[in-house]
């Protein structure tokens, strides 16, 4: 009952996505403009220079997050802002944006939720090796106390990494996402050194809070993209590619977070692949230091079956077409992998609570004269998972809140501003935002669940 009178629902954005003002008070560059900046890397050339202008409109926005009834606030700091070049003391006028961001928030009645890092690593820390250098791992930790000092009087939620995962692979494997770089055994040392750079973090802002009072309103965590791999069929061959892609995909993270070790199947096969994961003894205490919060951010499923391997000697695995409905970037719509998901993690991973950290769709959106979108397909996804969530929780899962990725449209990363996750429409042409049918039915949906609650918490 608790559970459901806690609940909290919310929206959440990054910097990078939808901030601009790349060169202002003092931000210097991160590793997203110089990828932006290299033909062929994003569609059309778009970069997030100005992206939804937030950093200039940000009280508007917020008085949009106040009209939807959002109780919390997920966003992501600028690295670059907070402490230019990811070295020395916080930076006074990149700081301000964010004290005064988190000023209205709480004006208006919304909780700030902060994600330290959310890929826009300072441009000078990439040069120094980036992620595949163990010493960026101490240099987040630092950027996180310069952090915790300055908002941590008011913001008591904390979120160290979004999606290490697409840090390292997409960033350093595939080179989908910047830095652009293609090498397995940087990515595979990325991964530690994300996670390293986790529990330091962690350590730092839990000593913090300890220091002035505050530890025990203190929720840190982390937010993985959790991806359930379904085998094709019951073969042994399937059943080892869908556990191989489990195991690249969410055990390599999960394991060494929650349970103190890597997943030795992974971890002795990437030995075998000559992509070791760098671990120094003291690594995986480190790592695994108690977390209040995991966040899930949870598009889809999917269902993969063995291939030959490739020529590299990774295990072989194709990804299934099905006949599903898509959304625009193409992934199947599967709202009910989503229970499976929070309750597998209840029953394999118990100890934090969980959080939905980002759900959402893009949908080719039509507007009418007045910019409004009557989304009705990114309303029934919304309605989907919402209802799988609230299902795990009322099925045991200990999962404390929902955030609709995303507020606005926004820079979609590599598909730049061709694919829009908005519940609010942007004009790109005028940076006006109008909320589309999905923010109606979200801001009513949060509406009726908090009156059930506070009917049943009358009883
Ligand atoms: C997440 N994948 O990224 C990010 O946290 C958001 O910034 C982003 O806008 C959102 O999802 C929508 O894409 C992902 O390839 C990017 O599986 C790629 C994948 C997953 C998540």
């Amino acid at each position: 009952m608790t559970q459901r009178a806690n609940f909290l629902w919310g929206s959440a954005t990054s910097s990078y996505q939808i901030e601009g003002a790349v060169s202002e008070d003092g931000r210097t560059p991160s590793i997203w403009d110089t990828f932006c900046a290299t033909p062929g890397t994003v569609a059309d050339g778009d970069t997030g220079a100005v992206a939804c202008d937030h950093y200039h409109r940000m009280p508007e926005d917020v008085a949009i997050m106040a009209d939807l009834g959002l109780d919390v606030y997920r966003f992501s700091l600028a690295w670059p802002r907070v402490q230019p070049d990811g070295t020395g003391g916080g930076n006074p006028a990149g700081i301000a944006f964010y004290d005064r961001l988190v000023d209205e928030l709480l004006a208006r009645g919304i909780r700030p939720w902060v994600t330290l890092y959310h890929w826009d690593l300072p441009q000078a820390l990439e040069d120094a090796g980036g992620w595949p250098n163990r010493d960026t791992a101490y240099r987040f930790a630092d950027y996180a106390a310069i952090a915790y000092d300055a908002l941590g009087d008011r913001v008591s939620q904390w979120t160290t990494l979004n999606e290490p995962w697409c840090s390292a692979i997409l960033g350093y494997m595939s080179g989908e996402h910047a830095p652009g770089r293609q090498d397995a055994r940087a990515a595979m040392a990325a991964v530690h050194h994300l996670l390293l750079g986790h529990g330091l973090a962690v350590r730092a802002i839990r000593d913090r809070a300890e220091a002035a009072g505050r530890a025990a309103d203190l929720e840190v965590g982390i937010t993985l993209n959790l991806s359930p791999k379904l085998p094709a069929g019951e073969s042994s061959a399937d059943l080892a590619a869908a556990r191989w892609e489990d195991g690249l995909s969410n055990r390599l993270y999960l394991d060494p977070l929650l349970r103190g070790r890597y997943p030795a199947d992974i971890a002795g096969k990437l030995d075998e692949l000559g992509c070791p994961l760098p671990i120094r003894d003291g690594d995986l205490p480190l790592i695994a230091q108690p977390l209040d919060v995991l966040g899930v951010n949870y598009y889809s499923s999917q269902v993969v079956e063995a291939a030959p391997t490739g020529q590299n000697g990774w295990p072989g695995s194709v990804t299934l077409r099905r006949d599903v409905p898509r959304t625009a970037m193409d992934w199947e719509v599967t709202p009910g992998a989503l229970t499976d998901l929070l309750l597998r993690l209840e029953r394999e991973y118990p100890g934090p609570a969980w959080y939905i950290t980002e759900n959402g769709a893009a949908y080719a959106d039509v507007p009418d004269q007045t910019g409004y979108v009557d989304d009705a397909e990114r309303t029934d996804f919304l309605r989907a998972h919402i209802d799988a969530t609230l299902e795990a929780r009322d099925l045991g899962a200990n999962v404390r809140g929902y955030f609709a990725w995303s507020l606005l449209d926004n820079f979609e990363w590599s598909f730049g501003y061709d694919r829009r996750f908005g519940i609010v429409r942007v004009d790109y042409d005028t940076l006006e935002r109008t909320p589309k049918r999905s923010a109606r039915y979200f801001a009513e949906r949060v509406a009726a669940e908090k009156k059930a609650a506070a009917e049943e918490g009358e009883l």
